[in-house]
């Protein structure tokens, strides 16, 4: 077998090198290796394809898919990861190092892309037929780097030296017509395999091209630059990833790409319909339901309706009928930043029927509500088009079966506040889908040590696939078992340390406590909260450097969007505290402050398995759920947190004294914030003080940009938002308390041990599978399609 592997192996190599396996490159061996992945699961990716399309099918549709790698996920699908690892070796090539040759399929900006990246997964183990649809774009997040603390951001074309992983199909490619242009979309499609399943699902990114190769007519007429400008306009449309998170920029090459893919998708999706069930479309609901990944595919709902009434002579109220059938909607945020609204002027340029279609809508919508009884201010709220602008998350509120959030508290935030306009009228849409993620990547595949022994403790590998059996083993193991999580998250310190000397070039030792706190940099995340704790700390023990203090290390990842400036402050300013309290003589090493640069979801995967705190730190009522607080929890580290999103959940499944919990929560926070004064807790919390003088007196240094000025001016004065809008200073105090309190418990190994091992069996709720099992019975109404 394993020979059979090595002749595959190596006659792909040297297909793609052009040269023996010993002379090849480790990414040519990456090349090939892929490839010859690609090969194995052909016949049974062809079978799934044509399994899935004959019944009925759910379309996950998202402008995010942040897939990370590839090679090692499908390698551990098909359990051939240690054959391959042993091919390999004949020829004297390490697989690790392969692997690292791979770049990050960047596809997407944060939890939003990435949720959608562990849902295909659990819908290609759970083999359920759920095809994924979104952008090819050639650019992912840009790269990220630091310049004397400072974040310049570079592009990252990630495909650029080849991706076997993605498979163009030419010959299924579709025109999408706008005002100005027509473009062609070629396909090109993701194998997303599945954990002990021959079933192989679909990842189908749309790429603009021109209609024609050039322009011959303004090529024969001496235009040739003006030939190859136009071919490189219709190229923009799939050329890059928008840098923002959960923040809304209306930009027309924006909304021409959320209309490029949904376009595309839906007139496949109905030709597809239309082999299999006839010409007449009465069924179509029957037969297909598409989730929404947040508003940027609700372009959707009125092209449908174009492609129903114009391409299929439909009348308005039977395509209706069959729209609102089809789309569920699911809602990420409540930050208002986030909603999503396009000026009518652009719609009506780039596709002025569907500028068209929405004003019906709103018509009709308008109608509707008179006729309900509500009153003009309420109608002229919730409509679809109010001035000049067109509000996507109303139009996915109006159109769609089912609407959900991402936690629990989330979702009665949204039905209380954020969307209870809807909620009065609609209250049976509103359902509840709390996130998970995946434990194949999040666990089996980037913590090997942990995933031997939960397979050794429960004696089979059935956890990868259920991850609830767990839940079992929370209390039936003796002391061995804690000994073992305390050396294996040991070596995966050690392994981190030596990942992170070559990469950052800072040393760190694997005794000390790490602290890690990964995710996109938003003030509402309040990185800022734990660098004023570390560097209170750093204070602390200036005061006294002979105080006995656990040795800490805080690792920060994350990127900012390029035009957030407050937020880029907040990185040079991790980053300067983290150049004071590395090279302090009295500190000596008993802090240490590491920011790794470019996090991605590679990075992610060599970080928490090595995690022993997971700071979950968010202002209560603002994150929606978060996903990293899970795979910290599946890992092993314990959550410092405060009760939002799915902390809420996570706190709920381990208990109190297996979390630690700080802050103000959603209840309270209107009351505290109404008179709130921060210069309050900057006098009378002792060290605050210093900490918030430390930004502008000298003793952290923002290099003449006027940034720390700016982050101390957020939180003392009244700007239009208000003085500390993220109350930063009024957790300040708690969140210390307990910070150091957690940093003492971790002092008893074993009780820490006990703690960490409740943690992970209590995971199994925030599996994907979970989510993804709740979705299928309760939103989409879908079997699973088994592939012989
Ligand atoms: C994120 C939420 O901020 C995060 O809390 C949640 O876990 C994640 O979605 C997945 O549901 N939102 C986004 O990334 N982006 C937007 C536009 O909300």
């Amino acid at each position: 077998m394993t020979q059979d592997l090595a002749s595959a192996i190596a006659f792909q190599v040297r297909s793609t090198s052009g040269r023996s396996v010993t002379a090849s490159t480790p990414m040519e061996v990456w090349q090939g290796l892929s490839a010859s992945v690609v090969g194995r699961i052909a016949d049974d990716w062809q079978a799934t394809d044509a399994a899935y399309k004959a019944g009925r099918q759910e379309h996950y549709f998202s402008a995010e898919f942040l897939m990370g790698r590839a090679l090692l996920n499908n390698l551990s699908n098909l359990g051939l990861v240690n054959e391959t690892r042993e091919a390999l070796a004949n020829f004297g090539i390490d697989l690790s190092q392969v692997l690292e040759q791979e770049p990050d399929a960047a596809l997407g900006n944060g939890g939003l892309g990435r949720l959608a990246a562990c849902f295909l997964d659990s819908c290609a183990t759970l083999e359920l037929p759920v095809t994924g649809y979104g952008i090819l774009y050639r650019y992912g997040l840009f790269k990220q780097l630091f310049d004397n603390g400072f974040q310049t951001e570079h592009p990252d074309p990630w495909m650029e030296e080849g991706y076997p992983f993605v498979i163009r199909r030419q010959e299924q490619q579709r025109i999408v017509r706008y005002a100005d242009m027509w473009v062609r979309a070629i396909p090109h499609d993701m194998p997303i395999t599945g954990y002990g399943t021959r079933n192989v699902g679909t990842l189908r990114l749309w790429k603009a091209e021109p209609m024609e190769q050039f322009d011959y007519q303004a090529f024969n007429s001496q235009r040739f630059t003006d030939a190859i400008v136009e071919r490189e306009r219709t190229s923009d449309i799939s050329r890059v990833l928008y840098p923002n998170d959960t923040t809304f920029e209306g930009k027309v090459l924006r909304v021409r790409q959320q209309y490029f893919f949904c376009s595309a998708s839906l007139q496949e999706i109905v030709d597809n319909y239309i082999e299999h069930h006839g010409q007449d479309l009465t069924d179509f609901a029957k037969y297909n339901s598409i989730q929404l990944n947040d508003t940027h595919p609700v372009l959707s709902i009125p092209e449908l309706m174009r492609i129903l009434l114009d391409d299929h002579g439909m009348g308005w109220e039977q395509a209706w009928q069959i729209v609102t059938h089809t789309f569920a909607y699911t809602n990420h945020t409540v930050l208002a930043e986030a909603l999503e609204k396009w000026e009518m002027q652009i719609f009506d340029r780039l596709f002025p029927r569907i500028c068209e279609i929405v004003r019906e809508i709103d018509r009709r919508f308008r109608e509707d509500m008179n006729k309900r009884g509500l009153d003009a201010s309420t109608i002229e709220y919730m409509a679809p088009v109010s001035g000049n602008q067109v509000r996507m998350a109303w139009i996915a509120c109006y159109a769609s079966y089912s609407i959900n959030g991402v936690a629990a508290l989330h979702t009665e935030i949204i039905k209380r506040e954020t969307l209870k306009e809807w909620y009065a009228i609609w209250p049976q849409r509103f359902n509840n889908k709390t996130n998970g993620v995946t434990p194949r990547r999040w666990l089996n595949q980037c913590n090997p040590r942990l995933a031997a022994l939960l397979t050794e403790v429960t004696g089979s590998d059935a956890w990868v696939k259920d991850l609830a059996v767990l839940a079992d083993y929370t209390d039936s193991v003796d002391d061995s078992v804690y000994d073992r999580i305390n050396e294996i998250k040991h070596a995966n310190k050690a392994d981190f340390a030596a990942w992170v000397a070559e990469r950052e070039g800072v040393e760190i030792d694997p005794d000390a406590i790490f602290d890690v706190q990964i995710k996109r940099l938003h003030e509402y995340k309040r990185q800022l909260l734990n660098a004023f704790y570390i560097l209170d700390l750093y204070f602390r023990i200036k005061d006294d450097p002979t105080v006995d203090v656990p040795k800490r290390v805080f690792i920060f990842g994350a990127k900012a969007a390029p035009g957030y400036l407050r937020a880029k402050a907040i990185i040079k300013f991790i980053n300067e505290v983290a150049r004071l309290v590395n090279n302090d003589d009295d500190i000596d090493g008993r802090i240490k402050v590491v920011f790794v640069h470019n996090y991605n979801v590679s990075p992610a995967e060599h970080i928490i398995p090595a995690a022993d705190v997971s700071e979950q730190i968010s202002m209560a009522g603002k994150e929606a759920s978060g996903t990293s607080n899970m795979k910290f929890m599946m890992n092993g580290a314990l959550t410092l947190g405060t009760l939002d999103g799915a902390n809420v959940e996570i706190l709920d499944a381990v208990g109190d004294e297996n979390s630690y919990i700080f802050g103000a929560t959603e209840e309270q926070l209107p009351s505290l914030k109404r008179d709130y004064d921060p210069r309050w807790h900057y006098e009378n919390v002792p060290g605050l003080k210093r900490v918030i003088d430390a930004l502008t007196d000298g003793t952290l240094d923002d290099n003449g940009s006027g940034w720390f000025h700016d982050l101390r001016q957020s939180l003392m004065e009244p700007g239009w938002e208000g003085p500390d809008v993220y109350y930063v200073l009024g957790d300040f105090a708690s969140y210390r308390d307990v910070k150091d309190k957690m940093a003492a418990d971790h002092a008893d190994a074993h009780g820490w041990a006990r703690k960490a091992w409740v943690n992970v069996t209590k995971s199994g709720r925030f599996s994907s599978d979970r989510t993804i099992r709740d979705y299928a019975e309760q939103v989409w109404k879908l079997e699973p399609v088994r592939v012989e």
